[in-house]
């Protein structure tokens, strides 16, 4: 089971696609275990994107990520974070595929309506960063052996 990180940005819910975004995970057959609203403030969100400090388009993203609610999503499931990915799509929506999120919604890099982490250890900081352990909810998902060959 891997965990993955996921931020429905500030376009996906001022669009009014935050239920369509979730409901293709869901439909995917990752598991919910932390959801949170809100708007991030600058220090969550440069911790976020440390990774980018420096890039010319770092002062964009920030104000960009900054700049109205967010749908911050905790996702369990096998291959979670490669399974979110590719439901997600590239990061340059115009070279994302259809059927993917940003690939069906999305039209420029700067505006692509979601986040996912992008490998093992960056999830592990990201859930940390944006979900106290407490958030986190174990439960058993009554379709899982439905959708789980081992659950
Ligand atoms: P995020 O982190 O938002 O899920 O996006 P990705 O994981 O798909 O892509 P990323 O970390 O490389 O980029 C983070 C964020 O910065 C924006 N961005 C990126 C941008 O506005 N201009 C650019 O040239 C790049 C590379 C988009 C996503």
């Amino acid at each position: 089971m891997e965990r993955t990180l996921i931020i429905v940005k500030p376009d996906g819910v001022q669009r009014g696609l935050t239920g369509e975004i979730v409901r293709r995970f869901e439909a995917r057959g990752l598991r919910i275990i932390g959801m949170k609203f809100m708007i991030p403030s600058r220090e969550l969100a440069a911790r976020h994107y440390a990774v980018h400090e420096g890039k010319p388009f770092y002062p964009g993203l920030i104000d960009y990520i900054t700049s109205g609610p967010v749908l911050v999503m905790a996702l369990e499931g096998p291959g979670a974070i490669e399974a979110a990915r590719n439901t997600i799509g590239k990061t340059n929506p115009v070279e994302a595929a259809a059927g993917s999120i940003r690939g069906d919604f999305g039209i420029t890099i700067g505006r692509n309506l979601v986040h996912g982490s992008d490998g093992p250890e960056t999830a592990a900081k990201e859930l940390a960063l944006w979900f106290e352990p407490h958030e986190l909810v174990n439960w058993q998902r009554d379709t899982d052996r439905w959708i789980l060959e081992d659950n």
